[in-house]
Parts: C-alpha cells; structure tokens; sequence
C-alpha cells in the first residue's frame, strides 16, 4: 500500500496541471478570438456582451482617431477655402472613399471594409461626392448610405471608385499609357505583358513610371507542364532607373486553385493616381488583391523619396 502512495500524489498533481494548462489555453483561445473580433480582450468581449455596450475599439478606429485629431489641426488652417461647397462635414473634413468605404488618408496598406450602419454614419456619408476613376475627374452626386445593409454594416452608393467630399483639384496631373517597351527596358521583352504609365507624381517635371509586368504560361506551353501566372508592379523613375517593387503576386491563382479559370493578375487597370490630401503631390492607390476583403496600397513619390510600403507580397490563398 504505502508503495502506491507517491504515484497516487503524481496522479493528482498531473490532473491538476491539466486542468491548470486547459484554463491557460481557454483564456488564451478566448483572447485570439476575442482580438479577431475587435475587442481589447476577453474581458471586454464578455462585458460587451453581459451590459450590450459597445467596448469595440479597432485598429482601424484609432487609426481614424488618429487622423481626425491631426485633420483638425491641418484644417485650422484652411477652415474658410472651401466653406462654400456645401458639404456638411464637421470641419469641412474630406471624407474619401474607395467603391464606397472610407480610407485613411496615410501611405501604408489599409484594409477597407463596409462602414457601420449607424445614425451617425448615415449623417456623415449621405452627403454629396466629388468622383474620380481611372485618373480622371467624372462628375458630383449625392451618395447614399445604408440602404442596403449587411449584418448592420453597409458601403455608400452611387458613387465612383474615390470619391471626395471636398473639392479641389485632385488630379493635377494626368497619366499617360506607353504602349511600346522603352529600350531602357528591353530586357523585360521576355514577360507575357508590360504596361507601362507615365505621370509626374510629385509635380517636379520629370515624369515617373509605373509599370506592371505578367507571366502567363498554360500547361501547354513548356516541357515541365506547370501552369504558371505570376505578376508585379514596379516604379521607376524618370530614367527608368528602377526606384523599388511595389506589389508582386508570384501565385496568382484564386485560393491556390492552379487552373486558367483561377488566374489573376495585376493590373495597371486596379491603380489610380490623385492627391487624397490635397498637398498636390499624387498619391498611387493600388488595390492589393487578398482572397477575402478588400486591401489597398496608397504610396506617395515625393522629391526620390518613397513613402508606404513596398515589396508587398499579394496572396491569394485562403
Ligand atoms: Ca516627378
Ligand atoms: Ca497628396
């Protein structure tokens, strides 16, 4: 008897640390979850859903905060210019959207998604939009908000791919598409495609270069038989002296199915240029394509320098 006494002890202390590690990992798993939903941690996740107060503070809702406080000090200083355009904003603050979702005005890659369909969001985007697509201005409307909704979440409509509540000249310089490959870039001759606009970001006179390349290969084409569909965008400088890669998508096959159905590229097509901060220097919105959601890449290229983030590696995996 007395010899099965220790074992008994062990057998006890090893249920009390599994039980002990089963609360840590419970806690743990309750954070991650709690954190992809938007909440600080479990606590608030609980206490939100015990009182139905919202405690939900995302990222992207401080980054907003964020840049309303530094708006309101830029816009102290050119509170009257534009105070007869009849937008309702506070501040005269420009709202700028992509297909109809709010962006941070900030170089970097920002996640965008449907804004929620509150009484406070309605005030704020049912209001009138200055559009752009495809480098050009295009015309006003009245956006609407909220009629459709999605689980309480919905995007503005009637509105163009960036739209601005505040009028100013926002393209003031437009591209244009080069449609035969410089010989400063002839040994790109190889890709399946090069495309090639050509736009003074910065507005010093010399003219920069945005170029997309694709490599598109069926099963048929080599030997080995790999389907291939691989692309990326690059910019260069006046002197086509490249300044860095700005997106590549080397698997660009839509949740990693590898059929000619499931290709995708980039595209210069899924770029726009125009100032969103009225600085008069351009930024590059690209949007980044992601197998769910909606990602968007906005660079700015001012006096050589390059701000945002670059060698994005777009994926398309699930
Ligand atoms: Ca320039
Ligand atoms: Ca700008």
């Amino acid at each position: 008897m007395e010899e099965k006494k220790p074992l008994k002890i062990k057998f006890k202390t090893a249920i009390v640390l599994i039980i002990i590690g089963a609360i840590i990992l419970t806690i743990f798993g309750a954070n991650v979850y709690a954190s992809k939903h938007g909440y600080d941690n479990i606590f608030f996740l609980i206490k939100y859903k015990i009182t139905g107060e919202n405690e939900k503070i995302t990222d992207r809702d401080k980054l907003l905060i964020e840049d309303d406080d530094k708006k309101i000090v830029e816009n102290q200083k050119d509170d009257t210019k534009f105070s007869d355009e009849g937008v309702k904003t506070e501040n005269n603050k420009n709202i700028v959207l992509y297909n109809g979702m709010e962006i941070l005005t900030k170089t970097g890659i920002q996640d965008i998604s449907d804004m929620k369909n509150t009484e406070d969001n309605k005030n704020k985007f049912n209001t009138k939009y200055y559009n752009y697509e495809n480098g050009k201005y295009l015309n006003e409307s009245i956006g609407t908000f909220g009629d459709e909704t999605y689980e309480g979440y919905s995007v503005v409509s009637n509105v163009k791919r960036i739209a601005m509540t505040k009028k100013y000249t926002a393209i003031p310089r437009e591209y244009v598409t080069i449609n035969k490959l410089p010989n400063e870039l002839a040994d790109m001759s190889d890709y399946s495609s090069v495309n090639i606009d050509e736009i003074d970001l910065d507005g010093d006179g010399l003219k920069e270069h945005i170029v997309c390349y694709t490599f598109n290969a069926s099963a048929d084409d080599y030997e080995d038989g790999e389907i291939q569909a691989s692309s990326g965008i690059m910019l260069f400088d006046n002197n086509y002296k490249k300044i860095a890669d700005l997106v590549t998508l080397d698997q660009g096959f839509w949740g990693n199915i590898k059929t000619e159905n499931n290709k995708m590229f980039l595209s210069l097509k899924d770029i726009e240029y125009i100032d969103i901060n009225e600085d008069d220097v351009m930024e590059i919105i690209i949007k980044v394509p992601s197998y769910s959601g909606t990602k968007i890449s906005i660079l700015e290229y001012k006096n050589k320098i390059l701000n945002g983030e670059k060698n994005i590696k777009a994926s398309l995996l699930p």
